[in-house]
């Protein structure tokens, strides 16, 4: 199965930086990231913004990294290794995202942003700060190429309960006033159809893409494997609807390949592209 051109043994391959958390259980956060763009053929640069304490069955504890080492490590990783794409997952906090839309817009960035507003961990636990939802919409989702919501993000960001397709297109709609180039709503949560449709939308056309439903429980990291491979794409220079089919593609083999860890929900995995 092709997925991305790949660089030559020994020369450099481009760069996506994932401005994310760490999930101790190495299933979600930067760790999917990581395994998503390594795997992709990408190099992964990170900034890591919080320290989650987590496993399978959930999430006890996080601890924020200060904002400025946040804004650090994005400024070291750009003026040195340069990047062609960046993700955001976890941000945790209201000065988390300040710190990353002020050195954002301080290092005048022009690469594709995919930003994975993650509110909340598949169990519930809060992952930012119900008082950050603000910053999220006013800060970062201006400088967003792309924004990845699933439908609690959806009903957290711009208040739309999205049950049939109507309400998904509303939810598109509204989240792409709030300034990003185009808004993905990702219809896996919506329980009440046979398969998983997004739903992508630019301010003018809507694109849809298809996929079965998987019955698997073990599909933890499953939305930041998606935004990882549509940033793998798009630092490859693909147009947006391409990027997100090739990401749905990836993640519809991850969750495949998705396997039992813990007493909880495991894992979707990459590492099914090391078993051909
Ligand atoms: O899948 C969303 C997510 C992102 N980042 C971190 C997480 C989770 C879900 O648990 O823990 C660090």
């Amino acid at each position: 199965m092709t997925f991305l051109p790949l660089a030559p043994p020994g020369t450099t391959p481009l760069r996506v930086l994932t401005i994310a958390g760490s999930d101790s259980g190495g299933g979600a956060g930067i760790q999917a990231d990581m395994r998503t763009i390594a795997l992709l053929g990408l190099h992964a640069c990170v900034a890591v913004t919080a320290v989650t304490v987590q496993n399978t069955l959930g999430v006890r504890s996080f601890h924020e990294v200060p904002d400025d080492v946040v804004a650090g490590q994005i400024e070291a990783v750009v003026t040195d290794i340069g990047i062609q794409a960046a993700k955001t997952g976890m941000l945790a906090s209201s000065s988390i995202i300040e710190a990353v839309a002020r050195t954002w817009r301080g290092l005048a960035l022009s690469v594709p942003l995919v930003v994975d507003p993650v509110c909340a961990s598949m169990h519930g636990d809060p992952l930012l700060a119900t008082s950050a939802l603000n910053s999220l919409r006013r800060q970062i989702f201006p400088l967003a190429t792309l924004v990845t919501p699933n439908l609690d993000e959806v009903k957290l960001l711009v208040d739309i309960d999205v049950i049939d397709t109507d309400s998904q297109r509303a939810a598109a709609q509204a989240l792409h006033d709030l300034g990003p180039r185009w808004a993905l709503v990702k219809g896996g949560h919506l329980r009440s159809s046979e398969r998983s449709t997004d739903l992508l939308y630019d301010g003018t056309d809507f694109y849809e893409f298809d996929s079965p439903r998987l019955p698997t429980g073990d599909d933890h990291g499953g939305g930041d494997t998606l935004a990882a491979a549509v940033a793998g794409a798009l630092a490859h220079g693909y147009q947006m609807p391409d990027a997100v089919a090739l990401g749905k593609r990836w993640v519809t083999e991850c969750l495949r390949a998705a396997y039992p860890l813990g007493g909880g929900h495991g894992p979707v995995s990459a590492l099914f592209r090391l078993q051909s």
